[in-house]
């Protein structure tokens, strides 16, 4: 089915330029960007968009590492874009993910691991609706 999920290119990856190499392997892997915003998250915006980590002992380390430089938000379209783009992802953890995967090749750690991606089509949603309205995606 076709859908839309959130990406994230994280402060380790624009602040090495990674950003267009992020985009084709994304490409390659059959998703399509129909929005994309350069941007800089605020720290309440941080804490907002990661509410759901808040009690967890990386919170205030995600929110400084995520607010330490400029992010790209993105939405991906594709077939089953949510878990395809998981796929070429790769594991939040670099060092389990698979060969070829964007966290594989680029993430720096299990923090600064270069890509965010929505975990289902409903958070996809409400993920897509923090940085986006609907007239900014054009599919
Ligand atoms: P994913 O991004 O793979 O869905 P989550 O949702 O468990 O992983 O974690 C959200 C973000 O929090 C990760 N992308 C990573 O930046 C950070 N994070 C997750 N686990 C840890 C950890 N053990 N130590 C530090 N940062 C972490």
């Amino acid at each position: 089915m076709t859908e839309r999920t959130l990406s994230i290119i994280k402060p380790d990856a624009t602040r090495r330029n990674l950003t267009g190499r992020i985009n084709a392997m994304l490409e390659e892997a059959g998703l399509r960007i129909v929005a994309q915003k350069r941007t800089r998250l605020t720290v309440d915006e941080a804490r907002a968009f990661y509410a759901v980590h808040k009690e967890r002992p990386f919170f205030d380390s995600l929110v400084t590492f995520m607010t330490s430089g400029p992010v790209v938000a993105q939405v991906l379209e594709g077939h089953d874009a949510v878990s395809r783009n998981r796929g070429v992802m790769g594991a939040t953890n670099p060092d389990q993910a698979a060969d070829g995967t964007i966290r594989r090749v680029f993430a720096e750690s299990v923090e600064a691991n270069s890509v965010h991606g929505s975990d289902s089509p409903d958070n996809a949603a409400s993920e897509i609706a923090f940085f986006f309205s609907a007239r900014d995606i054009i599919g």
